[in-house]
């Protein structure tokens, strides 16, 4: 499986245990999937890397059978051990050389960017994605930087020619003009953690790109 060249960014869920309305991580994500979701980030703040690892073995067995990439944030030890697609990192993690260079050629590897300068000096990155960090502002991750917003997003899409995984506030509500405004991903967190439906919000998140 290349993971580089198959992967469906259009709905990609970022996790969060703690907003799964007390369900089972994995039955969040594989109704997810079932919806069209095709990308999973594993997002773990709080976790042992036991526990960490433990969490990313068991989804990575479920998903990548089905062709969607498990992407592990921040943790490149953890990716390696459980055979993940990918990593994701920001600009205080390893550096996106190293990520690549410790993944290998094939993986997954994808870069958070908070600002005009970080997007421009992503180019020369040898990374599948810049995650445009935040759209809007939101309450699952406060310490964030200035929103993107949509003038941001699109100065984003003119500017670059990265693949644009927007993250940060999006709901079924704002999804269709954050698509219209250049993003090719919507990555969400609560939007599909918490919805009472996952597989039915993440089909109808993928209505946006129609
Ligand atoms: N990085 C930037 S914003 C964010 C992350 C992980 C959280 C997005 O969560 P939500 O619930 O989709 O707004
Ligand atoms: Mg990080």
């Amino acid at each position: 499986m290349n993971w580089r060249t198959h992967t469906d960014y259009r709905v990609y869920l970022v996790t969060d245990r703690d907003l799964c309305l007390g369900r089972p991580l994995d039955e969040v994500v594989l109704a997810a999937v079932r919806g069209g979701a095709g990308a999973v980030q594993l997002r773990e703040k709080h976790a042992t890397s036991r526990e960490f690892l433990e969490l990313a073995r068991a989804l990575a067995s479920r998903i990548q059978p089905l062709g969607i990439p498990l992407i592990i944030n921040d943790r490149a030890d953890i990716a390696l051990a459980c055979g993940a697609a990918g990593l994701h990192v920001g600009q205080s993690d390893l550096p996106p050389e190293d990520a690549r260079r410790l993944m290998g050629p094939n993986a997954i590897v994808g870069l958070s960017v908070e600002t005009r300068e970080e997007l421009l000096a992503a180019e020369s990155l040898d990374i599948d994605y810049v995650g445009l960090s935040p759209i809007f502002a939101t309450p699952t991750k406060t310490d964030t930087h200035t929103p993107w917003g949509l003038d941001g997003l699109r100065w984003a899409r003119e500017h670059s020619p990265l693949r644009l995984v927007a993250i940060g506030g999006i709901h079924a509500r704002n999804a269709s003009e954050v698509v219209a405004a250049g993003a090719h991903s919507l990555a969400v967190v609560s939007e599909l953690c918490s919805a009472p439906d996952p597989e039915k919000a993440a089909r109808n998140l993928l209505t946006a790109f129609r």
